[in-house]
């Protein structure tokens, strides 16, 4: 049976190349795209997802919405420079031209007015911050019953996070520092929430030789089209560095698509809104429920994403 799913993303790298994969699975139809200035600067973000959608969707995509939300902690400038790159692939721009329109309303009141209007339940796909779910739940909270469950790539209840700044103690994940509080309106919800956090992304480095096996078959466009998108970003080759690219978002995406490839477990969870620890998620039998994805199969995670990328063609 056909999936029905809204896709808010935050226009990194991994999110655009997520995007693309969601086009190219059978049973799943896109129902709402929306795109938020956090990992990316969100005007090439936006563009950059038109663009995708106009190459590589087999079916019709309603317009892309940008979201007005804005960081309590803003993303490193050098991360968000890389929409631009995205944007500017020859690949995405042979046509010349942007066909896919953008939404007259901002992000948060699209998700809204589809939740709305949806006569069955809808699965939200959150690959960046939760700020327009928030946003929406704020102005009608009887929308969290038209939500069939949210899929969402954030925190981690490990000791170690991957936010580096200043003004944090480090076990933050970087999507739930860029908005707390949205992260605790929607914990605060009943919504059913599967967690893609560090557990299992830190098993999915970006490596030399994932990026070999997509070069050896560029004569994809798909492939070409995820090779190019991950040149913008950093491998780990030595040790893991503040910047060494994960797959995050794919991981989260392809985990909606096919949930085999991964292991979960049933947890009880908050998240803390006070300095210095604002944004981290932490296990506590008081909390709400909450899936757990902490391990995946990458034999089968790779396989995925070629066989995905491969119908692109
Ligand atoms: O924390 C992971 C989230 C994912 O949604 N993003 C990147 C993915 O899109 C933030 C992030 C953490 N470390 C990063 C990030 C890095 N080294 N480069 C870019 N973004
Ligand atoms: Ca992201």
């Amino acid at each position: 049976m056909t999936e029905k799913v809204y896709f808010n993303h935050d226009g990194g790298v991994d999110d655009l190349v997520s995007l693309f994969l969601l086009l190219q699975m059978d049973e799943v139809e896109l129902v709402g795209v929306g795109v938020v200035d956090a990992d990316s600067y969100v005007i090439p973000a936006a563009e950059a997802s038109r663009k995708i959608i106009d190459r590589f969707s087999h079916a019709a995509v309603p317009p892309v919405a940008i979201s007005n939300s804005r960081a309590v902690h803003p993303f490193p400038k050098e991360w968000r420079l890389a929409a631009y790159s995205e944007n500017s692939l020859p690949l995405l721009n042979e046509n010349g031209k942007i066909e896919t329109p953008i939404t007259a309303e901002a992000a948060h009141l699209d998700l809204l007015h589809k939740l709305q209007a949806s006569t069955s339940p809808l699965s939200l796909l959150f690959t960046g911050p939760l700020s327009d779910l928030a946003r929406a739940l704020e102005i009608d909270p009887a929308i969290e019953k038209k939500i069939k469950r949210l899929i969402w790539m954030g925190g981690t209840f490990l000791d170690k996070g991957n936010v580096a700044e200043p003004d944090c103690d480090g076990t933050q994940e970087w999507n739930a520092f860029w908005d707390p509080e949205a992260v605790k309106r929607v914990f605060d919800s009943s919504i059913p929430i599967d967690l893609v956090s560090l557990e299992s992304t830190n098993n999915v480095p970006l490596t030399q030789a994932i990026r070999q096996r997509w070069a050896s078959q560029r004569r994809f466009t798909g492939l070409d089209f995820i090779g190019n998108s991950y040149a913008f970003v950093p491998e780990l080759s030595f040790f893991e560095t503040n910047s060494t690219y994960y797959l995050w978002d794919v991981l989260t995406t392809c985990y909606f698509f096919d949930p085999s490839i991964v292991k979960t477990k049933e947890i009880t969870c908050d998240v803390k809104v006070d300095f210095p620890s604002d944004g981290r998620t932490f296990l506590t039998s008081k909390g709400r429920r909450a899936n757990l994805i902490y391990d995946v199969n990458n034999t089968r995670f790779f396989d995925l994403i070629d066989e995905l990328a491969k119908k692109a063609d």
